[in-house]
């Protein structure tokens, strides 16, 4: 897949403005994010195969009457062998999308101790998380409530901002909303980063 950057006229355009992104994508293998990444990039479905290292793509999007914002977006495998590899990815991010696979009720326990591992790591302090609850037109797929309930994540805050995102990201449903939730925490953090400093 080419790691060029691109215009992306479509929903990216209508997000306020901050200059430049870094965002890790992360979650077991076979949940969706390479398919998430490829939907934001392209705005269309690319069939996708194991991710082996990573896929990096730099989205440029043109905003307001020609802001433009800089999204960097990292897509790691998510193999047993590959997550040791999560925390280099996820130095000094903005912020993280963690993708679950809703139908796999079985793995949900496994997707909860990887999540947990990211988000309490003393560098992602802070780090707002956008978990998206993937292949929500799958018959089987978990309700949010259950999913929120199976992740703990009431158990995540307050330390770290999250938000659950229900997604199709074979059409991309959803992907928008939780762009802009994410989006939104990462600017709430800054500010708040800001006006610390200020104070010191
Ligand atoms: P990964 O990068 O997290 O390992 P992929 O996952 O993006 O490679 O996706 C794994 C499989 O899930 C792919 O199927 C992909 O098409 C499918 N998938 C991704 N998102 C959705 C979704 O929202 N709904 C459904 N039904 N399937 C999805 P294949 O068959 O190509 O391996
Ligand atoms: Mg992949």
């Amino acid at each position: 897949m080419g790691n060029g950057m691109s215009e992306q006229p479509n929903f990216l355009s209508s997000l306020p403005f901050c200059n430049s992104l870094h965002i890790a994508i992360l979650g077991l293998d076979f949940a969706g994010k390479t398919t998430v990444l490829y939907r934001l990039q392209f705005n269309e479905f690319v069939n996708t195969v194991p991710t082996k290292g990573f896929n990096a793509e730099k989205v440029r999007v043109t905003v307001g009457d020609s802001q433009t914002v800089t999204f960097h977006f990292w897509d790691v495998g998510g193999q047993e062998k590959l997550r040791p590899l999560w925390k280099s990815y996820t130095r000094g991010t903005d912020g993280i999308m963690f993708v679950v696979d809703s139908s796999d009720a079985e793995r949900m326990e496994e997707a909860k101790t990887e999540l947990y591992k990211i988000a309490r790591s003393s560098e992602n302090q802070g780090v707002p998380v956008l978990v998206i609850a993937n292949k929500q037109d799958l018959r089987q797929a978990l309700s949010l409530s259950q999913i929120e309930t199976m992740l703990a994540l009431n158990e995540l805050g307050p330390s770290t901002p999250w938000h659950l995102q229900s997604t199709c990201a074979i059409i991309g449903d959803g992907l928008k909303e939780g762009l802009e939730r994410l989006h939104d925490m990462i600017l709430k953090r800054r500010k708040m980063l800001k006006q610390q400093k200020k104070k010191k």
